[in-house]
């Protein structure tokens, strides 16, 4: 091949990576999940309603098997997004979807509801303060804010149920539980959350993958005056 053949091509391969990268870049860039407004249209004084839902597979997106919550936003769509603007000093009423299995809990401290008004949760319209996770169906996700003392641990489905949903968003006709609890939003500033389940299947001890990113099983409170 002449010389000039050789370097067309280093040049083609050279103009393709750099395309390449690029294009990475700018999908890193844009992949941030959007933040649901809870704020814009809020009369003071009246409480948030705040639906979420977990599944055992989200899929569809860039990781089709992780494991994800998902928000309700206030159009009744569901957005795959764990990051909400909410009024400060303000009652949020959640609603939270369940629908996958659980397991044993490896620190049974996360089997206690804290942090919620009156220190409870009602699974299924039953008030408790606590999953014993040992016995029953375990606990699948918790939804937790450590800088607030939040705790809510979310008891998972039979894993023998029929019919387990296997693509989100996930209708409540599939097996789920509804678990329902209020917290009251701090003043403002951004609260992380997360997930303390290690449900991160196949990643090291259960802590990597959708338990290390935004928009599956960590998420910010963003709290506005
Ligand atoms: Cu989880």
């Amino acid at each position: 091949m002449p010389r000039s053949g050789r370097v067309a091509i280093v040049a083609v391969l050279f103009v393709a990576a750099l395309a390449l990268s690029v294009f990475t870049a700018m999908a890193f860039l844009r992949s941030s999940p959007p933040t649901i407004d809870f704020v814009s249209g809020h009369e003071p004084g009246t409480p948030v309603d705040l639906t979420v839902q977990t599944v055992g597979t989200i899929g569809f997106g860039p990781h089709p098997p992780w494991v994800s919550y998902l928000t309700r936003d206030p159009a009744g769509d569901w957005v795959h997004t764990t990051l909400w603007d909410l009024p400060a000093h303000t009652l949020v009423k959640v609603t939270l979807l369940q629908f996958d299995t659980g397991s044993p809990l490896r620190n049974q401290f996360f089997g206690r509801v804290t942090g919620t008004v009156g220190g409870a949760m009602t699974v299924n319209g039953k008030v408790t303060s606590l999953i014993d996770s040992n016995s029953g169906n375990g606990v699948g996700h918790t939804f937790t804010v450590p800088s607030l003392g939040i705790n809510v641990p979310l008891y998972g489905i039979s894993s023998s149920s029929k019919n387990i949903c296997g693509s989100a968003p996930c209708a409540t006709s599939f097996a789920h539980n509804t678990v329902k609890f209020s917290f009251v939003t701090p003043g403002p500033g951004q609260y992380p959350w997360q997930c303390f389940i290690p449900c991160g299947l196949g990643f090291l001890y259960g802590n990597g993958g959708p338990m290390q990113t935004i928009g599956y099983m960590d998420g910010f409170l963003k709290v506005v005056a």
